[in-house]
C-alpha cells in the first residue's frame, strides 16, 4: 500500500546527498505516507525532516553570539504534506488554508488560514525622520501564552508567507500560498531540552517551501538556485521567536546543518557559521558515547519565559551594557541606545577595531581564549558592591562581595546602564515581557565567558589519537559547565542537579544538563564498553524512572550517534 519515499531532492544541504534511509526509517515513512493517504484522501507530496539536537556544551550563551557545540540526535519531527486538490475556496481566492493533523491523539487536529492584513508601516527616509507606508502583514493567530502544537506550525509558515507571498504598497498578490494538508509526527519528547521546538519550526519551515514550491528560488542577479541552509536557519530562527521564545539560533541551526558522525562548532560572530568537528570522543584510546537522560521534569521554558529564558537574555544584554561602561569601551557605547551583546564587548575590549555594525574579522580560537581569561577577571567589577562603589567614587577595590547573592534592582540595573528609564525600557523591555525583582547581572555574565572558555578548551581537543585521559579532561568540562549552569545562570533544578551527580557516582567522565534546563535532559559522557552497565545504574538510581515500562525508558536515557541534518523527500 505504502509508497516507497523516493529521494529526489538532494535535500536542501547544498553540498551533501540526504543520506540513505535506514530500513527501520523507511518503515515509519511509509507509515506516514498511508496514514496521511488515509486521513487525506490524497498522497502526500513531501515528507520533510528536522532532527532534535543535544548541546554538548555551550550553554545559554548563543544569545550572547558565544560559539557552542551541539550535535543532531536522531529523534526527529516528519511532516508529511501535499496540496489540498480540492481547493477549497476562500473569500474568492486559494489563500494557503491549512488542514494540520498530528498522530499524536493529544494534539488534536487543527484548521487555520492566514490573514493579510493592511499594515502601516513607519519607514525612515531620507527626505523625512519618518512617513507611513502602507503595506499588507499576514497575521496567523499565535498564543504565546498557551503552549499549542500547532502553534509551532504556524511559525513555521510565517515566514515563508512573508518572505514569498507579501505583496509590497498595495500590489496584488502575484501567486497565493496553496492549500495545505499536513501530518506530522514525532520522537523528540517536548520540552526535554533536545529541542522538538526547533525541529517542529524547522520541518514546517521546509514543509511550507516545498508545498509552495519555493526551494528553488529566483534572484534578481543569479539564476534559480535551491535555498541555502544559512537562509533555512535564518528563516527557522526569526520564525520561531513567534512562538515566544527570544531564542539564539543554536537550535535551528543544529537542526539544519547537522552531519553524521559529527558534532558542530557553531558560531555567530561576526557571522554565522557552522562547522563540523569529528567527535573527538570517537578517537581516543578507548571510545566514549554521549547518553541522554530526561530528568522527566518538563522545562516550563516558554511558559515561564518571564522568570527564565526571557529574563537571562535580558540580564545578558544589559550586562553587556554595564560591562561595555565599567570598561570605557565609547566605541561601542557611542551605538546610543542600541543592544549589543557580550561576545560584541569583548571584540571591542580586545581592540578588534569593529565599530558597531561593522563586525570585525573572526578573531582566532587563540585570541578569542585569551580574551575570555582577560574577561574573567574583569567581570569581577560586576559584582553589585564593586560597582556601587565605583559611581560613589569610591575604591571599588575595598568592596566586598556582599550583595552578590542579591543582584541588582531595576533601579540600580538603569542606573549602572547609563541610559535614563525612558531608554533603557525602550531598549531592553519594550520586546520582551519579563518578571524579577533582583537582577543577576554579575553571575550570568560570569557564566557566559566561563562557559565560552569551556567550549573553546572542549573543542581544542582535536589531535587524531587522543589518551584516555583526554575523556576526562572533557568530562571535567562538562561537569564544570553544569556547576556554573546551577550556581550563577540558575538554570538547574534539583532533579537535574541529582540525575548528574548520579551520573558522576554511576561512572561517567561528565555530566550536564542539556538545553535551556529548568527541566529536561542531562548529557553524560560515557566510556563505549560501560554505557549499558552505566544506564542500568541510571535507571535504578533516579526514582523517577521506577514505574517506567520499557519503551518510555528507552525513550528516557538512551546513547546517541549524531544524526543527519534536515531534509525533504519529494514522494515518488
Ligand atoms: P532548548 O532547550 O531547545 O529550548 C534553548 C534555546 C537555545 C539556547 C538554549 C540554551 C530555543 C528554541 N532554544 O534551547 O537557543 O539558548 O536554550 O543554551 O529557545
Ligand atoms: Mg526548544
Amino acid at each position: 500500500m505504502a509508497t516507497e519515499p523516493v529521494p529526489i531532492f538532494t535535500s536542501v544541504i547544498d553540498a551533501h546527498p540526504i543520506p540513505a534511509i535506514a530500513t527501520r526509517e523507511a518503515a515509519r515513512f511509509d507509515a506516514l505516507v498511508s496514514e496521511f493517504t488515509q486521513r487525506f484522501g490524497h498522497k502526500p507530496a513531501y515528507i520533510a525532516r528536522a532532527p532534535g539536537r543535544v548541546n554538548i556544551i555551550g550553554e545559554h550563551i548563543d544569545y550572547a553570539l558565544f560559539g557552542v557545540f551541539p550535535a543532531a540526535v536522531e529523534q526527529d519531527v516528519l511532516i508529511a504534506c501535499a496540496r489540498r486538490p480540492d481547493d477549497l475556496v476562500l473569500d474568492g481566492g486559494e489563500r494557503g488554508h491549512v488542514h494540520a493533523q498530528n498522530l499524536q491523539p493529544k494534539y488534536t487536529p487543527q484548521t487555520f488560514a492566514p490573514m493579510l492584513r493592511d499594515a502601516a508601516i513607519t519607514q525612515n527616509t531620507e527626505q523625512s525622520a519618518s512617513s507611513h507606508v502602507r503595506l499588507h502583514q499576514w497575521h496567523l493567530d499565535i498564543d504565546p501564552r498557551q503552549l499549542r502544537w500547532e502553534s509551532y506550525v504556524k511559525a513555521g509558515y510565517y515566514g515563508v508567507l512573508e518572505r514569498f507571498f507579501t505583496p509590497s504598497g498595495s500590489a496584488a498578490l502575484e501567486s497565493e500560498p496553496v492549500n495545505t494538508d499536513i501530518l506530522v509526527t514525532g520522537t523528540i519528547p517536548a520540552g526535554s531540552g533536545l529541542s522538538s521546538s526547533a525541529a517542529m519550526v524547522v520541518a514546517s519551515t521546509l514543509a511550507f517551501l516545498a508545498v509552495n514550491d519555493k526551494l528553488d528560488i529566483a534572484t534578481p542577479d543569479a539564476p534559480t538556485r535551491r535555498i541555502t541552509k544559512g537562509e533555512l536557519v535564518s528563516m527557522a530562527v526569526e520564525n520561531e521567536k513567534r512562538v515566544g521564545v527570544n531564542s539564539g539560533g543554536m537550535d535551528q541551526a543544529a537542526s539544519v546543518t547537522a552531519l553524521p558522525s559529527t558534532a558542530l562548532y557553531i558560531s555567530f560572530y561576526p557571522v554565522f557559521h557552522a562547522e563540523p568537528v569529528p567527535l573527538p570522543i570517537r578517537r581516543t584510546a578507548r571510545k566514549a558515547v554521549w547518553v541522554c537522560a530526561n530528568s522527566l521534569v518538563q522545562s516550563e521554558k516558554v511558559l515561564g519565559a518571564k522568570t527564565r529564558y526571557n529574563l537571562r537574555v535580558v540580564e545578558t544584554l544589559v550586562a553587556a551594557r554595564i560591562l561595555a561602561r565599567v570598561l570605557g569601551l565609547s566605541a561601542l557605547l557611542a551605538s546610543g541606545d542600541s543592544k549589543f551583546t557580550l561576545r560584541e564587548v569583548l571584540a571591542a575590549y580586545v581592540g578588534s577595531g569593529e565599530a558597531k555594525g561593522a563586525p570585525a574579522p573572526a578573531l582566532t580560537p587563540e585570541q578569542l581564549s585569551a580574551g575570555l581569561e582577560r574577561m574573567l577577571d574583569e567581570v569581577e567589577r560586576l559584582r553589585p558592591a564593586r560597582l556601587a562603589a565605583r559611581e560613589a567614587g569610591a575604591d571599588a577595590a575595598q568592596a566586598d562581595a556582599a550583595g552578590e547573592e542579591l543582584g541588582l534592582t531595576y533601579d540600580e540595573m538603569v542606573r549602572f546602564s547609563g541610559l535614563d528609564a525612558a531608554a533603557f525600557h525602550a531598549t531592553y523591555l519594550s520586546w520582551v515581557e519579563v518578571e524579577a525583582t533582583r537582577f543577576q547581572i554579575y553571575k550570568r555574565t560570569k557564566h557566559v565567558f566561563s562557559e565560552a572558555l569551556r567550549v573553546l578548551r572542549f573543542r581544542a581537543a582535536d589531535a587524531d589519537a587522543l589518551p584516555e585521559s583526554t575523556l576526562h579532561d572533557l568530562g571535567a568540562l562538562m561537569s564544570a559547565s553544569q556547576a556554573s549552569c546551577s550556581a550563577l545562570f540558575e538554570c538547574s533544578c534539583p532533579e537535574l542537579d541529582a540525575l548528574t551527580a548520579l551520573a558522576l557516582r554511576s561512572g561517567a567522565y561528565g555530566s550536564r544538563l542539556t538545553g535551556a534546563g529548568w527541566g529536561g535532559c542531562t548529557v553524560s559522557l560515557v566510556a563505549e564498553d560501560e554505557a549499558e552497565a552505566f544506564i542500568a545504574r541510571l535507571v535504578a538510581g533516579y526514582p523517577p524512572y521506577a514505574g517506567l515500562g520499557d519503551e518510555a525508558r528507552r525513550e528516557a536515557v538512551f546513547a546517541t550517534v549524531p544524526s543527519n541534518g534536515a531534509f525533504v523527500f519529494k514522494l515518488g
